[in-house]
């Protein structure tokens, strides 16, 4: 396998909006699964926690590897919910490309704008998701959509819509197929009549926007107004990679309509790692150096998240630079340690299927890496570079934790250690002054998540409690003031009478 058989891309945006239910139908539709799981069942792939499975949403990222026509496509399915925007982060630091998916009701989400925000200059397109519903509204949404980010919003697509709203067949107007639902499932068939006018405008538009992305396209469109199928996908190509398009589809996770167009569209249009910019980095003496991403350079590697749960602990990579093989040692640069590999996995939800080499721009797991960390870099000990980390947001939230049973203090520091190995976006801290552990991280569902695991992998009943502020004065004695303030500023004038009184609220009578 290389770089140009993988395409990496993470399912960004809004809690609810359907982005494990498309990983999973990505799964089924390509055979990677033999039923389709349900959210709500608690049976998909990528939702596989006990936690996910109670609360019925994505706490961790997950990875499901898709095989379509000879091509790995690494679908990272992140969490919506902003307290796991963490994992967002790392899913974005392992992708070429996201893929925003938001829910056709709700318009333009808040999950959509903040995942737009923090892609930066990354590749991106929108997924348009449970157009199927009835009072959905795809118009309405992409019409938010293109009124947020302009002119880079390009629709790929052409819906039939239904009185309702809903979308009951799509026209892939880059291949010129079509598809509609039969029996509960997507199927091919032919352009509906309804939608030719459209279509033939939004190719118009579409050929229009390929252009405008590469000159010699532009001249070639110019000459004889019109562009082949071919160019139209390269100038889409190279709008998607410098950022100036952004390719809207659109469909249904749970029927399976549009994706197909979604799965053929990351091929077409998703850049390979190897066709990106070089990504800056530091060598050992912490000076800027550029890394291209080159499969045969000596072997770097990031690792942009750690999967430590009850079924083992997994370092996953991505490979920037060169290939990683199971019986290599590689440099930390982060740690100054030598690690000698083990076991190498490519990860499909909660299982590792092994390998032996994990290549150039592709994603996969080390297993059992004790001193190695999320955002570390894994280097040639020969040429040594510090590729980029993470940038996780400062935590905001706090909560202080403490075991229900006073003994079990160590197992809950034990135990929070264990799991900040998995979510490095919090941290504890053991304030000497109020006596307390203090949970920082970025929000009060991440908090109760980590209490629940605390209890479910380390059996430690924990209580939270608001944290004390350390008071290093106190009043002591009471203290009365009064003030007036008067200004004549034309017509009745300012004025204020003012009498405060500081006293302890527990005086100490002497
Ligand atoms: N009708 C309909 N329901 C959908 C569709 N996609 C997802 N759902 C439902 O929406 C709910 C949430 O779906 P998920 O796939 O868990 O959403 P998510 O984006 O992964 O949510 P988070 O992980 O919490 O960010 C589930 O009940 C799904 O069955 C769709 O296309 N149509
Ligand atoms: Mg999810």
């Amino acid at each position: 396998m290389t770089a140009n058989d993988i395409r990496n891309i993470a399912l960004l945006g809004h809690g609810g909006s359907g982005k494990t239910s498309l990983a999973e139908q990505m799964l089924f539709m390509t055979k990677g699964t033999d039923r389709l799981g349900k959210t709500v069942d608690g049976n998909t792939t990528c939702d596989y926690d006990a936690e996910e499975i109670k609360r019925q949403i994505s706490i961790s990222l997950a990875f499901a590897p898709v095989n379509y026509k000879g091509v790995k496509i690494n679908v990272m399915d992140a969490p919506g919910n902003f307290d796991f925007s963490g994992e967002a982060l790392s899913a974005i630091r392992a992708a070429e490309c996201a893929v925003l998916v938001g829910a056709a009701k709700d318009g333009l989400s808040v999950g959509i704008e903040r995942s737009w925000k923090m892609l930066g200059n990354k590749p991106r397109m929108i997924f348009v998701n449970r157009t199927e519903e009835a009072n959905s509204n795809y118009a309405a949404c992409l019409d938010a959509i293109k009124a947020k980010f302009g002119q880079a919003i390009t629709p790929i697509v052409a819906p039939v819509i239904d009185g309702n709203h809903a979308v009951t067949a799509i026209v892939d107007l880059l291949h010129n197929k079509a598809y509609e639902v039969k029996g509960g499932k997507a199927v091919e068939c032919p352009i509906p009549a309804a939608v030719a006018d459209e279509v033939e405008g939004l190719r118009a538009e579409l050929m229009e926007n390929a252009a405008g992305a590469d000159e010699e396209l532009m001249e070639k469109f110019f000459e004889t107004m019109e562009l082949s199928a071919e160019d139209i996908a390269k100038g889409l190509k190279i709008g998607v990679r410098d950022g100036s398009i952004c390719p809207v589809l659109c469909g249904s996770a749970v029927t399976g309509l549009g994706v197909e167009m979604l799965l053929q569209t990351i091929l077409d249009l998703v850049p390979v790692a190897t066709d990106m910019p070089a990504e800056a980095a530091q060598d050992d003496d912490g000076n800027a150096v550029e890394v291209a991403l080159d499969p045969n350079g000596p072997t770097a590697a990031i690792v942009f998240k750690t999967i430590s749960d009850q079924y083992g602990k997994y370092s996953m990579i991505k490979v920037v630079r060169g290939k990683v093989t199971s019986d290599m040692a590689l440099y930390n640069t982060t740690t100054g340690n030598t690690e000698k590999l083990g076991r190498l996995y490519f990860m499909k939800g909660k299982k590792g299927e092994e390998t032996k080499e994990i290549c150039c721009g592709d994603i996969g797991a080390i297993g059992k890496m004790d001193r190695v960390r999320t955002g570390d870099t894994l280097c040639d000990p020969k040429s040594i570079v510090k590729l980029a980390g993470m940038d996780y947001p400062q935590p905001c939230y706090e909560r202080a934790i403490a075991p229900k049973t006073k003994q079990e203090v160590e197992k809950v520091g034990t135990g929070l250690n264990k799991l900040n190995e998995e979510d490095p976006t919090f941290r504890v801290t053991n304030n000497a002054e109020t006596h307390q552990v203090v949970i920082s991280g970025t929000g009060d569902i991440q908090i109760d998540v980590l209490c629940a695991k605390l209890k479910s992998r380390f059996g430690v009943d924990t209580e939270l409690s608001t944290p004390r502020v350390p008071y290093r004065e106190k009043i002591r004695s009471k203290v009365e003031k009064h003030a007036r303030f008067k200004k004549q500023t034309g017509g009745s004038g300012q004025f204020g009478d003012v009498v405060i009184v500081f006293e302890p609220r527990w005086s100490r009578r002497t």
